[in-house]
């Protein structure tokens, strides 16, 4: 997407800053000098590691529409440039899921595979996320996460078997450049998985809903410095609202309000009783009590909120804007109550950064 005179000026915007924010000023213009050489033979340069890692850091704080920034130093990036085969990306994937989930205590991880490269073969990886529940169509409403349908009808249309169950993990779907993408179940023990309870309401756990542990957005493009990573699969650990308001609150997704508002014995012919809100507070108190009785780490939106709030402190410190997506940044529930409320935030778009990826053909 960019030619070697945008690119150049890309990878010097960055790598000035970068080196300039590892105290590693000197060094920058041997470096920019080399960069030059590069892009001028080939229209490409490669990352070294520091820049690689420090390049997915600022993506991670430049992420206009994450509350969890706070903790952007401490990504942990796996260096998977090396790797051009499905399979090798599939075993990589695996390790990335283990390395992350890490027994419960959760480490904010990014794999990074090979860059676009003119010529090169890309991968990609199909799935949304790497745990994801799939969602079947039937002529009584949608079976699992009405999210995942079209994925889902892809997997079966490759063969793909499964229970049918609400929480059936779909396969990774790795393609290699153009070849045919490839299906590769994940092993059951690498994936945590908390069924729901609540604290006071017994029946709750009647309900048989659970949630996977960790979030891992694999359909995001990661730019640094001019340079494209089309598979570059990202984790931190779950806002509670994430689950409880929206995964099992939304009317296309699990839509869980009414039964659970059945159950509480709400009144549910008006939405004036506030039914849907109490519901959703429950909702919200069963996944956070869940995932921390099984030690699952997990931030409720206040102390997130709480969190964000020494991001900013800390980016004014630094000298550095803070930019934000407003929309994004307040918590679905309660948001009137968290700082973010009364803030204005620009929504410029800096780099490094990630970006929503076209949808590969189904
Ligand atoms: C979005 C929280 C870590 C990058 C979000 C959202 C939340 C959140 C609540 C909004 C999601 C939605 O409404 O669907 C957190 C928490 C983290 C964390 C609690 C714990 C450490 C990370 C990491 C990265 C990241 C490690 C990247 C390295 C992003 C991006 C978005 C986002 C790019 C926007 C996604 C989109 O546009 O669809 N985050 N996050 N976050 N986060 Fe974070
Ligand atoms: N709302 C989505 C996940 C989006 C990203 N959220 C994070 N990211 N917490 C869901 O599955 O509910 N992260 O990298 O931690």
């Amino acid at each position: 997407t960019y030619g070697p005179r945008d690119r150049y000026e890309a990878a010097e915007n960055f790598l000035r800053q970068c080196y300039k924010e590892l105290g590693r000023e000197g060094d920058v213009e041997s470096r920019l000098k080399e960069v030059w050489t590069s892009i001028g033979r080939q229209n490409h340069y490669v990352h070294t590691t520091a820049e690689l890692e420090h390049g997915a850091k600022m993506a991670w704080r430049n992420s206009n529409r994450c509350i969890g920034r706070y903790f952007w130093d401490s990504l942990h990036v796996l260096d998977r440039r090396g790797i051009d085969t499905a399979q090798g990306v599939y075993n990589a994937l695996i390790e990335h899921i283990d390395f992350a989930t890490n027994d419960g205590n959760i480490r904010p991880t990014i794999s990074v595979f090979p860059p676009a490269v003119r010529g090169n073969q890309q991968v990609r990886i199909w799935n949304h996320q790497l745990l994801r529940y799939a969602g079947y169509e039937t002529e009584n409403g949608v079976i699992g996460d009405p999210n995942s349908v079209a994925l889902t009808d892809y997997c079966r249309s490759r063969g793909w078997s499964s229970q049918r169950t609400d929480f059936d993990i779909l396969p990774l779907v790795i393609q290699v450049g153009d070849k045919t993408p490839e299906l590769f179940e994940i092993p059951d023990d690498v994936v945590m998985e908390v069924p729901l309870s609540h604290p006071n309401y017994q029946w709750f756990s009647d309900l048989g809903l659970q949630w996977y542990a960790v979030p891992i957005i694999s359909d995001m493009r990661l730019e640094i410095g001019g340079l494209q990573y089309p598979a570059a699969p990202f984790n931190g650990w779950y806002m509670g609202t994430e689950i409880g308001s929206r995964n099992f609150g939304d009317v296309d997704r699990y839509d869980m309000l009414p039964t659970v508002a059945d159950q509480l014995g709400l009144d549910t012919s008006t939405d004036r009783t506030l039914w849907k809100d109490e519901a959703l507070a429950v909702l919200n108190q069963a996944v956070l009590h869940s995932f921390e009785k099984q030690g699952v780490r997990i931030v409720d939106h206040h102390n997130a909120a709480e969190q964000f709030k020494r991001f900013e402190q800390e980016e004014r410190e630094a000298g550095r804007k803070v930019t934000g997506e407003r929309s994004w940044l307040l918590p679905p529930n309660a948001s009137s109550t968290v700082h973010i409320f009364e803030n204005t935030y620009e929504n410029e778009i800096r780099t490094p950064n990630f970006f929503y990826r076209e949808d590969p053909p189904p």
